[in-house]
């Protein structure tokens, strides 16, 4: 059975060890403790080898907080390690052959900037949508930031679930809601600085409890 998101707004990290001087374990083991539910795995500097081997030693991680493991776009390290799902890109395989290999069991989300690409990316079968840069990110070279319009008038047309990704901070993450976000991505809002802190910051804003 595939869950997503339990709570009605959920913090979802992305992982980028450039950011976090920190190990990827003890990225993962922070955030969880935290109270984060949802990570994706995003190591661009990382071979696809030690990619799968470090996944490999995060699965027990995850799986005492009953938190989803989302690898990034890999489909292939994604059935291997029995992620939760895989999150793929415009340029990374196509969610219908995604599909194919995954089964309808596990999660593909997709990264979105456009309301075309969020409608094509539900209509072939995809479980979240991905949607942004909401606003100015150093994290990626991302492309000119969407805003909450942008935001609004997507969240207008996709019924499935919708992440706000890039340059989400604890200072931008209430008006994202309440555009109609069912839940936001983060990397360098939650992993500069203390990772729990800022956890416990977004949830305090986004007006949930984070445990
Ligand atoms: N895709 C669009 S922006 C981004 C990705 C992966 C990075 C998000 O990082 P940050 O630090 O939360 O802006
Ligand atoms: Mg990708």
């Amino acid at each position: 059975m595939k869950t997503l998101f339990n709570n009605n707004r959920a913090l979802y990290l992305i992982t980028d060890r450039t950011i976090s001087r920190l190990p990827l374990k003890e990225i993962v083991r922070q955030a969880l403790s935290a109270g984060i539910k949802t990570i994706q795995i995003r190591e661009k500097t990382m071979s696809k080898k030690e990619l799968y081997m470090e996944i490999v030693c995060l699965k027990p991680l995850f799986a005492k907080h009953r938190a989803l493991l989302i690898v990034n776009d890999y489909v292939d390290i994604a059935l291997a390690v029995n992620a939760g799902g895989v999150h793929l890109g415009q340029e990374d395989m196509p969610v219908n052959e995604a599909r194919k290999i995954l089964g309808k069991n596990k999660i593909i989300g997709v990264s979105t900037h456009s309301l075309k690409q969020a409608v094509e990316a539900e209509r072939a079968g995809a479980d979240y949508i991905g949607f942004g840069p909401m606003f100015h990110t150093a994290t990626k070279n991302a492309g000119r930031p969407k805003g909450i319009n942008a935001l609004r008038e997507i969240r207008s047309y996709i019924r499935i679930p919708l992440i706000a990704i890039g340059g989400i901070t604890v200072d931008n993450v209430s008006g994202v809601f309440n555009a109609g976000a069912d839940a936001v991505a983060a990397a360098s809002g939650i992993l500069s600085g203390d990772i729990k802190t800022n956890a416990e910051e977004f949830f305090r804003r986004m007006n949930i409890d984070g445990l």
